[in-house]
């Protein structure tokens, strides 16, 4: 009887019509003769989600009847962006429905330009889960995301006066297509309380905590379609809720207004995600926060496992749990605590199956970044974590003296309590610790942690612990949708979409390098991606632009590590050069378009000040008549995944330029360079191995390396270096008043004269300047240019996050695909 009514999947334009038509006026409530774009737009989503339930559902089904190990990826952040155009086009229906929409009188484009972002997350670490996740459905791996569901994303950024002004990110104040309220899945989540010990019937001492007042977590499911795959994966994201109990302690004692308060704060947890990137802040909330989402994954995790009646023995053999960064390393302690606590295991057995379950991935060497948290606070907020805490260490450093007898400064380096006062506990060693992998995200990256920060930890635990693994983008969302002219132009080649499930097809571009016409077209694309930039500019920020003149971009979050300082002040230095430039002399230069985009967290008063500059400094060049539209400077305001969509595809130039060993990996680096954009960059992080990929010909490196960055730091510390002369003239036009009143400046200079140039903008400056030459004479070939872009997008294989899932699922989870088919 089932059968008889199960929903076929027809992917036809009436299909979609009717059920179109069904949404508006079922689930929108709204009559059809009179709908808006935001209408047509839900209408489209609520006909694509029924798509994803059913798969969601298939995938279950197909994974509960074959009991595979399961990954699971605890990720704080999620930065997914938008959903409608990469669902159609990863199931197929781009087309079909495309037409269906028009038909009924909408543009597809502003359809599609009605939805919100997802933007729970900073940047390169939320974006990258974004990108695994997109791989694993691809791949048919049996996955799971695990994170928080904030009901105040990253903050919006508005401009004003050129500061950066911070605007909450409401993002659910309409109805959320992509999520499934799971209001049955809930688990309670305790803090505070007590811990007692008692002796039980085998003499063994145990500890049983006993918590405070409960919080619910509750779960939200969104689906992630895979390419090409009925498969069909899910990122649980838990929402945080109050008990619906009377607290009868202040209602008897007539207070409601505190017993109400005390059920606010529960649903604080979740309320807003924490802005800041590659920086720690100490807030206790966000402890909070961590807690309550491990707490609330490891139920889930160990619910799910228990189904199998397998012994817990064999929890490693059914679970992988991948740390994303030291965020969730709680989950470490809270695991060893289920098992010894609640399910009686003996320690050492219990952390055996601990440490085989879990791997860590490091996104950053910046001291800042580490996160550590008092000692006193862990005590009050999780008394018996606290305790299991200290006994990992116990246990830990008694394993480290056994290896190495007396050397009390290893012990003190290794320890996972930090001994100052109060003490911290250092959340990377206990994540280190905790699992049997850690790896870096880049190969520069990787070496670096092992000789520096976990250094210690290598020569204890051995090389083999420590491993690679280069990160990777989705080619579905960073060229096929966000730049579906080139994917077409690449798909015409080739003749067929294979080169979306293996990017190392993309080397079959290389035999069109010299062919005229396919260069024409490929140039052609560009252009037209850099007119929908241009006109992207003219709406948001009223620049005109010329989009026939070099476009320069440099996006991502605003850092001093970065560097967007360094390119700011080049900007200055090439204005100063164009304006003594004879009429002449300037008809010869290549014109250039400056572009930034990014946020600074709300507390970094350095970053926002570089973006100050960025808008002092176009004011002035904009209007400035004189040098005859040879440089345009734009600061597109609230840079997020749906506007770099827009940004990527359009460039000629991007940057990468922080400072040599500082930046991790970087990723939008890769997304330039599959989209047939140049980098000019540092030797740093994965520009390294793009380079090694696309050949010297094709990417304009300079600067210090960073076994030299060291000794430059400590030259500038210890021996009042001259700072470069180009670099001192730039400074002087500042302080001169030329770009607005200089002392708004002087705190950002300081970091180049007081602050010792922390990250040595001085040193690079001459290097960079004369990348900048190299790169403005290569322009002026437009036909070696054209090869050069193309050679890019051709050599980017490696770069594909289906390349890095597959490492990651081979060499530390040791899980395998699950072909899905659909159940009718
Ligand atoms: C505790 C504060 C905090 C918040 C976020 C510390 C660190 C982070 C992230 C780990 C910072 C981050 O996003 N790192 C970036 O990770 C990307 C993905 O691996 C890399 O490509 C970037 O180079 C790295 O900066």
């Amino acid at each position: 009887l089932w059968e008889k009514f199960a929903v076929p999947e027809n992917d036809d334009k009436e299909s979609f019509q009717s059920s179109f038509v069904r949404h508006v006026t079922s689930t929108l409530a709204r009559s059809v003769y009179n709908i808006d774009n935001f209408s047509a737009y839900q209408a489209t989503a609520h006909t694509v989600r029924d798509r994803l339930i059913k798969r969601w559902n298939d995938t279950q089904q197909a994974h509960a009847e074959v009991g595979p190990k399961r990954v699971y990826y605890l990720s704080l952040e999620f930065l997914l962006g938008r959903s409608l155009d990469n669902a159609l086009l990863n199931l197929g229906l781009k087309e079909s429905y495309g037409e269906g929409v028009e038909d009924l009188g909408f543009r597809m484009e502003d359809v599609l330009d009605q939805e919100v972002d997802a933007a729970l997350g900073n940047g390169g670490l939320g974006r990258l889960a974004a990108c695994y996740m997109d791989s694993l459905a691809t791949l048919d791996y049996p996955a799971w995301g695990y994170g928080l569901r904030y009901t105040y994303g990253i903050f919006q950024q508005r401009l004003n006066d050129g500061f950066q002004v911070e605007f909450p990110d409401y993002w659910l104040n309409f109805d959320n297509p992509w999520e499934l309220p799971r209001l049955d899945v809930v688990i309670d989540i305790y803090f505070g309380g007590s811990v007692s010990k008692y002796t039980d019937n085998n003499g063994r001492v145990r500890a049983i905590w006993e918590g405070g007042e409960p919080i619910q977590a509750v779960a939200y499911d969104v689906p992630i379609p895979g390419y090409g795959t009925k498969n069909c994966i899910n990122i649980r994201l838990w929402s945080s809720k109050p008990k619906r109990k009377f607290d009868l302690k202040h209602f008897n004692e007539g207070q409601y207004e505190k017993a109400v308060q005390a059920q606010m704060e529960a649903e604080n947890i979740t309320a807003v995600l924490y802005p800041n990137d590659n920086h720690m802040v100490g807030k206790e909330l966000r402890l909070k926060q961590q807690y309550f989402w491990v707490a609330a994954s490891l139920a889930d995790i160990v619910r799910r496992f228990k189904k199998s009646e397998k012994p817990i023995s064999d929890f490693p053999k059914q679970v992988a749990i991948q740390l994303n960064d030291t965020h969730p390393t709680l989950a470490i302690v809270e695991l060893q605590r289920i098992l010894v606590d609640v399910e009686g295991l003996e320690w050492d057995d219990a952390w055996d199956i601990v440490t085989d379950t879990f791997a860590f991935t490091n996104h950053t060497i910046l001291p800042e970044a580490m996160e550590k948290w008092p000692v006193p606070v862990l005590t009050y907020l999780l008394p018996r974590h606290m305790q299991i805490i200290f006994d990992i260490n116990l246990f830990f450093l008694q394993s480290v003296e056994k290896k190495y007898p007396d050397d009390r400064d290893l012990l003190a380096r290794l320890s996972i309590i930090e001994e100052s006062s109060p003490q911290f506990v250092r959340m990377a060693h206990l994540a280190i610790v905790g699992s049997h992998r850690v790896n870096g995200v880049a190969e520069l990256h990787s070496n670096l942690i092992k000789t520096t920060i976990f250094k210690d930890f290598v020569k204890f635990f051995g090389q083999e612990k420590f491993q690679n693994k280069t990160n990777g983008i989705t080619p579905r969302r960073w060229l096929h949708q966000a730049n579906p002219k080139l994917s077409d132009l690449i798909t015409e080649k080739l003749g067929n979409k294979d080169w979306l499930k293996d990017l190392f097809k993309l080397k079959q571009l290389e035999k069109y390098v010299d062919d005229p016409d396919f260069k024409k077209r490929w140039v052609a694309v560009k252009g037209s991606n850099k007119a929908r930039l241009a006109d992207y500019i003219k709406k948001q920020t009223g620049i005109s632009v010329n989009s026939n003149a070099l476009f320069d971009i440099q996006v991502k979050r605003i850092h001093e590590y970065k560097r967007q300082f360094m390119n700011i002040l080049s900007v200055i230095h090439r204005y100063n050069l164009l304006k003594k430039m004879t009429p002449k002399q300037r008809k010869e230069t290549v014109p250039r378009v400056v572009i930034f985009g990014g946020k600074a967290a709300p507390g970094y008063y350095i970053a926002k000040l570089v973006i100050k500059l960025i808008n002092s400094v176009a004011d002035v060049v904009n209007k400035d008549l004189s040098i005859e539209d040879t440089l345009k400077v734009v600061f597109i305001p609230d840079y997020n995944v749906s506007v770099a969509e827009i940004i990527v595809p359009a460039s000629d130039i991007s940057q990468h330029i922080s400072t040599a060993g500082t930046e991790a990996s970087g990723t939008s680096n890769m997304k330039f360079v599959l989209n047939g954009g140049l980098i000019l960059g540092t030797v740093d992080g994965a520009n390294i191995e793009i380079h090694e990929e696309i050949g010297d010909e094709n990417i304009f490196m300079f600067g210090n390396l960073a076994d030299k960055v060291e000794d430059l730091r400590h030259a500038h510390r210890y021996r009042n270096k001259q700072m470069d002369p180009a670099l001192k003239a730039v400074l002087d036009d500042i302080e001169s008043g030329h770009f607005g009143d200089p002392r708004i400046f002087v705190p950002l200079i300081n970091t180049l004269t007081i602050g010792k140039d922390y990250y040595l903008l001085s040193d690079d400056f001459g290097s960079y300047l004369r990348a900048q030459d190299m790169v403005d004479e290569a322009y002026k070939d437009k036909d070696e240019w054209a090869k050069k872009s193309i050679l890019c997008t051709a050599r980017m294989g490696k770069f594909s996050s289906d390349r890095a899932i597959k490492e990651y699922a081979e060499s530390i989870w040791n899980v395998e695909p699950i072909p899905v088919e659909e159940v009718r």
